[in-house]
């Protein structure tokens, strides 16, 4: 399924006079509005591969219809946002989830979509059918060598399948931990899981990264093995330069001061990226935006400050991707949104006084530091994030384009109403 581009411009057309009156008004108060735009169009947010069908949880699932039901599939689906926002110009592969059976042409079709490859995922937190050893107690944490091997050999292999697709980072998220005191030996869990990490890092290309994401907890609910930004900061730092840490927003404790940590990550040089989504209480992967915008907004201003002080490029120094679960929404509808919240906070993060900021912190005037955050976090930025949009060949409007062009009703048409996409 495609939105063709004269539907895309016939509805630009429909909205243009109301775009530009917005738009004009926003950009009269933003001095370096070509900057903005620029940075905003180069800005690009990847998509998970595991995220294109409904999600559910152990209470239940209820699809939606229309789901992918093969990577070529999921693929389209994320061309078509692509084609939509011009901002979700990458997807990232969970495998086994999402095996490129025929690397070369997986390739190929990407890029028909003009998308890339963004991290790869390994999984050792389920057991497939064919596997010989259990991950019920851990993978690269478990007592048992032979679960460990299992466990490395996995990754390398995710790693293989990565340099097919010409990505060029893994994600390696371990569910390793505990659920009960005395279940595990801290310091020998540890121990044995670096050593697990340092021989996938081994097979790492030169160019590779390696994100250790950490998780506070669940499936695990004692201890997870890497527990917290220390702990995988510790992991990143022992096993070389080319592993960071990747920060999940939904992977902390509640009240968790995550633009903190993410200030101090990206001064030590070891904040790799980022999994977006909202949460109000634990790994909710909830729409990026949609529970405290304020704290991504908080988060983006810091990035784009920390970023900045160390000159690095904000589109492709940092690895931006979503991890979120749709149970109650159309998942494409969902990632639209998450993506435009991603966008807004990083525009009004851009409008912020800096230099007005730093004297107003040098001269301890909190209310004027409050105040110019605050002026950026309430100008309504979206004509600026539209208009990136426009000048990419996208749409104003993509979620009102997608419901008038009936993409939904379309996809179901073409897939069944009962397909079941891979993945959570
Ligand atoms: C773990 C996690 C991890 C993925 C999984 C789908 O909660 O955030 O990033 O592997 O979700
Ligand atoms: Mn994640």
């Amino acid at each position: 399924m495609q939105v063709e581009k004269y539907i895309i411009e016939g509805h630009n057309n429909d909205l243009l006079t109301q775009h530009t009156r917005k738009f004009d008004f926003v950009a009269a108060d933003v001095p370096n509005v070509k900057t903005v735009i620029q940075k905003l169009r180069d800005f690009q947010v990847a998509i998970p591969s595991w995220a294109l069908g409904t999600g559910g949880t152990r209470f239940g699932r209820f699809s939606g219809g229309g789901e992918p039901r093969s990577i070529e599939e999921k693929i389209e689906d994320v061309g078509l946002l692509h084609s939509l926002n011009q901002s979700g110009g990458a997807i990232s592969l969970h495998i086994p989830w999402d095996v490129p059976e025929n690397a070369q042409a997986i390739k190929t079709l990407a890029a028909q979509h003009g998308l890339r490859f963004d991290a790869m995922n390994s999984n050792t937190f389920q057991d497939q059918k064919d596997q010989q050893h259990s991950y019920k107690f851990g993978s690269l944490q478990h007592v048992d060598k032979a679960v460990r091997k299992q466990a490395i050999e996995h990754n390398i292999d995710v790693i293989k399948h990565g340099v097919e697709l010409g990505s060029d980072s893994i994600t390696v998220w371990l569910s390793d931990g505990s659920c009960f005191p005395g279940q595990l030996n801290f310091r020998k869990a540890f121990q044995r899981t670096l050593e697990g990490l340092q021989e996938i890092y081994a097979a790492l290309p030169a160019n590779w990264k390696m994100f250790v994401e950490y998780k506070a907890f669940e499936p695990n609910f004692y201890s997870m093995t890497v527990g917290d930004w220390g702990q995988s900061l510790l992991y990143a730092t022992k096993l070389g330069p080319k592993a960071y840490t990747l920060v999940d927003l939904g992977h902390h404790l509640p009240n968790a001061n995550i633009e903190q940590i993410v200030a101090l990550l990206l001064n030590e040089g070891k904040l790799g990226g980022f999994h977006f989504n909202d949460s109000k209480y634990g790994d909710d992967d909830l729409t990026v935006g949609s529970i405290n915008p304020y704290q991504l907004f908080l988060i983006f201003n810091e990035l784009v400050e920390g970023m900045d002080a160390r000159s690095m490029n904000h589109a492709s120094d940092l690895g931006w991707m979503i991890d979120a679960s749709h149970n109650v929404k159309d998942p494409l509808e969902d990632l639209l949104q998450s993506v435009e919240a991603i966008k807004i906070a990083y525009a009004q993060a851009l409008l912020v006084d800096t230099k007005a900021l730093q004297q107003a912190q040098d001269s301890n005037d909190v209310a004027r530091a409050q105040e110019i955050l605050q002026q950026a976090y309430r100008t309504d930025v979206r004509p600026l994030v539209a208009e990136a949009r426009l000048q990419a060949g996208g749409a104003l409007q993509p979620l009102a384009l997608y419901r008038s062009a009936k993409v939904r009703e379309q996809l179901i048409k073409d897939r069944g109403q009962k397909t079941v996409a891979t993945g959570l």
